[in-house]
C-alpha cells in the first residue's frame, strides 16, 4: 500500500533520481492542503451509510428485476450483502483519498472483485451503477453542493470552511471511475 510520499520515494527510486522540484511541490501542496483533504474524507465517510442506501435504493429503483426471485439482491441475505459491498468500495475509497494513492483500493478491494461477481452472478453493470450514484453524492458533500432533501429532516450539511474542494472532488470522483472501470 502506497501514499503520496511512498509513491513518490518508489517513482524516484525506479529511475535512481533524487525527489526532484516538481514532485517535492506536489507533495508541499498535499501538505498545504491537507485539512481540506481531511475533510474531503469526512464528508464521504461521515455520510456514508446514507450514500450506500440511496445508490443501492437507485440502482434497484431502475432496475426492479434485482429485488425479484432471481435477481441478485433477492433474497434479504443477497440484498444484506450488496449494501455491505457497497460499503466496502465506498470505505476503500476514503482511504485512497486519505492517502492521495489508489494502491490500497486496488490492492485490497478491487483485486479479482471482477472475477468473484462473475462467478457469483453479480450483474457487473447494476453494481457500477450504483458506483456511479455513490460518486455523485460523494462529490455533492465535498463541494458542499447537495441539494437532495434540503429543507427537510434529512437534509444535512457539512459544518466545513468555504473554499475550493473542486481538485479534491475530482480526485475522489477518479477513485470511483477506477472501480466502475476495475468492473467493466
Ligand atoms: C475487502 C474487500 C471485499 C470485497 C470487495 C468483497 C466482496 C464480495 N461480495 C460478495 C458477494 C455479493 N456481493 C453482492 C453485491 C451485489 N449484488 C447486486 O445485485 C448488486 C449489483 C451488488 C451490490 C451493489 C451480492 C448480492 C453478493 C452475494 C452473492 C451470493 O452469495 O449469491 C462476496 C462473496 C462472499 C460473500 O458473500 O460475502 C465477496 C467476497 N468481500 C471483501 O472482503
Amino acid at each position: 500500500m502506497l501514499d503520496a510520499f511512498s509513491r513518490a520515494v518508489v517513482t524516484a527510486d525506479s529511475k535512481t533520481a533524487p525527489i526532484g522540484g516538481a514532485e517535492l511541490a506536489e507533495l508541499k501542496k498535499f501538505i498545504a492542503e491537507g485539512n481540506k483533504r481531511l475533510d474531503a474524507v469526512n464528508a464521504i465517510a461521515s455520510n456514508a451509510s446514507c450514500a450506500v442506501s440511496d445508490a443501492v435504493a437507485g440502482m434497484i429503483c431502475e432496475n426492479s428485476g434485482l429485488i425479484q426471485a432471481g435477481g441478485n439482491c433477492y433474497p434479504n441475505r443477497r440484498m444484506a450483502a450488496c449494501l455491505r459491498d457497497g460499503e466496502i468500495i465506498l470505505r476503500y475509497v476514503t482511504y485512497a483519498l486519505l492517502a492521495g494513492d489508489a494502491s490500497v483500493l486496488d490492492d485490497r478491494c478491487l483485486n479479482g472483485l471482477k472475477e468473484t461477481y462473475i462467478a457469483l452472478g453479480v450483474p457487473l453493470q447494476s453494481a457500477a451503477r450504483a458506483v456511479g450514484i455513490m460518486k455523485a453524492i460523494a462529490v455533492a458533500h465535498i463541494t458542499n453542493t447537495n441539494k437532495m432533501y434540503e429543507g427537510t429532516s434529512k437534509f444535512r450539511k457539512m459544518e466545513t470552511p468555504q473554499g475550493d474542494c473542486s481538485a479534491l472532488a475530482a480526485e475522489a470522483a477518479s477513485y470511483f471511475d477506477r472501480v466502475i472501470a476495475a468492473l467493466s
